[in-house]
């Protein structure tokens, strides 16, 4: 844990007592800090209160004594309307920050020299930045993974000169860190996400730019600029010359910066363009879209100092994000791939956009427009294996253009698709769980779906084993 120094015997509210809350509390008090903190959910308040919590409803006493809020990311700051303790806390004069703020003084005060790398992004976050963390270890640093990405920044490890944090920032967590000064700051792309909470799309990409802010010549500024919002923060912020910036595009060719043509990575530096790696051997990186990740992680490596080969072995050995398509096993030809992160149509295209040959497990509780926008990909697929509550829609849909049963249950689809993939023909056929639908109709969260494939998969692959023995 890291100990949010700055504010020794001194009260410092806390608003939101969910993961981030809840370290927040803890690494202010190691600090020194008395916290008073609230939440609007009673069960919550009564876990902190078990956990030896100070509670206080922060709307009913005064704030003349309290040196700062800090709010969880989850918590209206602006938008749809700001919270009532926000509110409060601007009417007292009270400085409204995050955890990730808190982070950042204590970091500084306790190692300057320890570095940051801060991802953001519409798209891509958690991908990329397990990605950079796995690069940095392999590149024999000290990396502390965590933000966004799952692990509350202040429960990371305290730092020592030679700390890499690498960390996932949402638009909400950079609202909330005004000095944030990332040594490399990481925008992917800007897609409209979270409107309600910023107010417009212009808004929202503000709140991104705003990573930048703070950068100096020392700092470098990387910039995925394949849409028209990344485009032009890249634009702006190279014209104002205060950081370096490296603009990354996946299917563009840069004059500066790094870029992906089929596969396969360039770095150009000035005239010369280097030809790099070639992502379509990277299974974990597999994808268009993860070439934007590697691309990005791979100018963040150069941005830390690491030498081109160091990091294109690193990627090699990336394991990938569990259930994202995650491969789970591989046998006799055929790939099991668990995508249970694929709660809707958008993110499902993203797999079924990467294979050929696949045996499709999809359903559970649908969401709206259903699997519609695939239809461009079913001449992909082999069969598909329908499970859950959005069976009868997803029939209907498929009907006439895809051959499918009705599984109902996710044990059966697996039994099923690995069957017919076992006896099917291609080189490399893929039973893919890219359910396009959320998990709750069946399973608790999509992450115990996932696990409930890759228990399957291993079932039908032991079994299979004892048949052949
Ligand atoms: N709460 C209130 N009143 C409100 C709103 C919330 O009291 O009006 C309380 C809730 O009762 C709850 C707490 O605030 O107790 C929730 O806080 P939170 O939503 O900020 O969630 P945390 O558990 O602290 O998790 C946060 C991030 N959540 C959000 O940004 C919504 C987690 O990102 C992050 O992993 C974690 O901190 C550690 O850094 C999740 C997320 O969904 C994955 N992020 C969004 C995304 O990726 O799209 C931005």
């Amino acid at each position: 844990m890291i100990p949010a120094t700055g504010f020794a015997q001194r009260n410092v509210a806390v608003f939101g007592l969910g993961k981030s809350g809840l370290s927040t509390v803890r690494a202010l008090e190691a600090g020194g800090a008395r916290v008073i903190a609230w939440d609007d959910t009673e069960a919550k308040r009564a876990e902190a209160a078990a956990a030896g919590v100070t509670l206080e409803d922060l709307t009913k006493r005064s704030w003349v004594d309290i040196s700062a809020l800090v709010l969880s990311p989850g918590v209206p700051l602006t938008h749809p309307a700001p919270h009532p303790t926000v509110t409060l806390a601007r009417a007292a004069g009270v400085e409204v920050i995050g955890d990730v703020e808190l982070f950042y003084r204590a970091v500084k005060a306790l190692a300057p020299s320890a570095r940051i790398v801060a991802i953001t992004g519409t798209n891509g976050k958690s991908t990329t930045t397990a990605l950079i963390g796995h690069m940095v270890k392999r590149c024999g640093g000290d990396a502390q993974v965590g933000g966004n990405i799952g692990t509350p920044v202040l429960e990371l490890t305290l730092p020592t000169h030679s700390t890499v944090y690498v960390i996932e920032v949402s638009s909400y967590q950079i609202d909330l860190a005004p000095s944030l000064k990332p040594d490399v700051g990481i925008l992917l792309n800007v897609t409209p996400d979270h409107i309600d909470r910023h107010g417009s799309i212009e808004n929202y990409a503000a709140v991104k730019a705003r990573l930048f802010a703070k950068q100096d010549a020392a700092d470098t500024a990387i910039i995925g600029v394949d849409d028209a919002y990344s485009s032009d923060i890249c634009t702006r912020l190279s014209a104002k010359r205060a950081q370096k910036v490296v603009p990354v595009s996946v299917g563009k060719t840069l004059g500066r910066g790094v870029y992906v043509l089929d596969g396969h990575l360039y770095d150009s530096a000035g005239t010369q363009t280097q030809k790099g790696g070639d992502f379509n051997f990277l299974r974990t990186l597999a994808g268009a879209h993860n070439w934007q990740n590697a691309a990005v992680a791979y100018a963040a490596g150069r941005a830390l100092g690491y030498s081109r080969d160091k990091i294109l072995t690193a990627f090699e050995s990336f394991p990938g994000l569990a259930h994202r398509m995650e491969i789970v096993a591989e046998q006799d030809g055929v790939c099991y791939v668990n995508d249970s992160k694929a709660t809707n149509a958008d993110a499902a295209s993203k797999a079924l956009a990467t294979y050929d040959n696949i045996y499709w497990i999809i359903g559970g509780k649908s969401k709206e427009g259903g699997i519609e926008t695939l239809r461009e990909y079913f001449p992909r697929l082999r069969r598909a294996y329908l499970i859950g509550a959005a069976t009868d829609e997803f029939a209907r849909t498929l009907d006439g253009k895809v051959d499918f049963v009705r599984s109902q249950t996710l044990d059966r689809a697996v039994e099923a698709a690995a069957r017919d993939a076992d006896e099917g023909e291609g080189d490399m056929r893929v039973v893919l769980l890219s359910p396009a639908c959320a998990s709750f109709d069946q399973f608790a969260n999509f992450e115990e779906r996932g696990e409930a494939f890759r228990t399957h998969v291993l079932k039908h692959l032991s079994e299979k084993g004892r048949v052949r023995a």
